[in-house]
């Protein structure tokens, strides 16, 4: 790796734009005639890598000057990322990688300001509720939603949804604030917003619509009249794997053209996005740069989750417990790939709808070949992390479903075991520690540290679990898998290929 003194390499920034090499993609457009037509609350990698990019793809279109994105960022945390983008006139790059080792980088111009909520709040309410505002989009995270696990209720438990029901001009949550706007809004003589969920969680719309109307009742129930009348909340399935972002991403920028950026994002070349044409304020063609609108998206979402986050987490957990560390280096492994993909076929398809224009086996063709992906070195531990609130979306449905057509469910049932090991452990098998990431930790680990006397003591969690341990073809499986897992000397692969071959009656 080369040497860089930071103060000699040229800041990336509108006026070093014209200094890059011409392999970089920059944007061509006038980006001081844009208008911030969506405000974005939640600035992650993953919104960086897929609606700002596609944004950005549409921008280089003439006539859609006014769908610029001025991003929000709600916590403590992003005050880092406000400082950063503000230095670089909220440009970054990103820089996507193929599977055939093909690079692309590209400079995103369309993100045009940024507002860090605890140092501007009022700046934030009014942007929100500014005429030129037509969509406010949210990746939030599963957790931002405030919703129950367990009864998929609003928890109104949650200090900061108590404190932004009682202190209306004085937000702290995305709620909070998207009420304020709306209410200045109505106020003003206005229309509504579009509230469009960008995050990975099924129905996002419909569950986005649930949880605010829940918030806003409790404050002013004739503005929660006027939002149920007025927003619409589109659903959508969303798609582009994003590792979490790493110095050797920023020292590649510096390598390959000469230019500091702070925070670049890698992601994948892959990109999907199909959304419910549900937009009560106008929305971009981003069907023009390859997102795709339909009536249901259902079906999409079922196909995304269960094959790839939940082909995801097979990988991710078992290949923690094996010892490696990357979802590429996982699937190079022949036993893990053939695990995959005997999963999907025997376990997933047979569940899923057969989709117009979707070739299933195909759309399983390219998950292995993005998992295989040499350049995107995408840590298990991000893969792993939450497992709590994703497998209950991701696995369980699979497994639930399987059980009540009378099908087999062995090779989810392993990763089920595997995880129990993972939260107890919290170790692979030689015992090297692993960076174990759940807000449900203390739970998970104390009911799976209850194995070595009750072997169904982790499926006693029903908030994650539901009734899985009262099933008992699923819980004799179990049984024999924590059994041996917990047995010395044994090894995931070992069991792995056992499950592989098929079990006799
Ligand atoms: C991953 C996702 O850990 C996970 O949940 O499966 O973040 C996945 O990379 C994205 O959903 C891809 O679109």
């Amino acid at each position: 790796m080369q040497q860089h003194t930071e103060a000699l390499v040229t800041r990336l920034n509108q006026q070093s734009l014209a200094q890059l090499p011409s392999h970089v993609d920059v944007p061509n457009y006038d980006r001081s005639s844009l208008k911030a037509g969506i405000v974005h609350i939640g600035v992650g990698g993953f919104h960086r890598a897929h609606q700002a990019f596609y944004i950005n793809e549409l921008l280089k279109k003439p006539g859609y000057e006014r769908w610029g994105i001025c991003g929000v960022g709600l916590l403590e945390d992003n005050r880092r990322l406000r400082d950063t983008l503000k230095k670089q006139d909220h440009l970054y790059t990103l820089t996507v990688r193929h599977p055939n080792g093909k690079i692309d980088n590209k400079v995103i111009g369309s993100m045009i300001d940024f507002l860090f909520a605890p140092d501007e709040k009022q700046a934030v309410i009014n942007k929100l509720a500014h005429r030129d505002t037509h969509i406010v989009s949210l990746t939030i995270t599963e957790g931002g939603y405030n919703f129950n696990p367990a009864t998929g209720e609003f928890d109104y438990s949650n200090p900061d949804i108590i404190h932004d029901i009682n202190n209306p001009t004085d937000p702290i949550t995305a709620f909070g604030y998207i009420t304020a706007a709306l209410k200045l809004r109505k106020e003003q003589g206005l229309d509504a917003f579009t509230v469009q969920s960008c995050d990975n969680i099924q129905h996002n719309g419909n569950v986005t619509r649930k949880m605010l109307l829940a918030f806003a009742v409790e404050q002013d129930k004739a503005l929660s009249e006027w939002i149920e009348a007025n927003v619409t909340f589109p659903n959508a399935m969303v798609d582009r794997i994003t590792p979490v972002s790493k110095k050797s991403d920023i020292d590649y920028v510096i390598d390959t053209y000469g230019v500091s950026d702070e925070w670049p994002i890698t992601c994948e070349s892959f990109a999907q996005w199909v959304i419910e044409d549900a937009f009560c304020c106008g929305r971009p063609d981003w069907d023009i740069v390859g997102a795709q609108f339909v009536l249901d998206v259902t079906p999409y979402e079922t196909m995304k989750i269960r094959l790839l986050n939940a082909g995801h987490s097979v990988l991710g957990l078992l290949g923690s417990l094996h010892g490696y560390s990357t979802i590429d280096e996982t699937i190079s492994d022949p036993i893990f790939a053939e695990y995959l993909r005997a999963f999907m076929d025997k376990e997933v398809t047979p569940n899923l709808e057969q989709l117009e224009g979707i070739d299933l086996k195909l759309y399983k063709d390219t998950l292995i070949e993005r998992f295989a992906n040499l350049n995107i070195k995408d840590n298990l531990s991000r893969i792993c992390s939450e497992s709590a609130a994703k497998l209950p979306k991701f696995l369980i449905p699979t497994i639930n479903e399987n059980l009540l057509q009378g099908r087999d469910v062995s090779l989810a049932t392993l990763v089920i075991a595997a995880w129990c090991f993972y939260s107890d452990k919290g170790t692979d098998e030689q015992g090297n520690k692993l960076d174990v990431i759940d807000a449900m930790q203390s739970e998970l680990h104390e009911a799976a540290a209850k194995t070595a006397i009750n072997e169904l003591a982790f499926l006693s969690l029903t908030s994650v679990f539901g009734s899985l341990n009262e099933q008992s073809e699923f819980a004799t499986y179990y049984k024999n898998d924590v059994e041996a897992l917990y047995a010395p000397a044994r090894k995931i692969k070992a069991l792995m290929k056992n499950v592989l071959e098929p079990r006799g009656n």
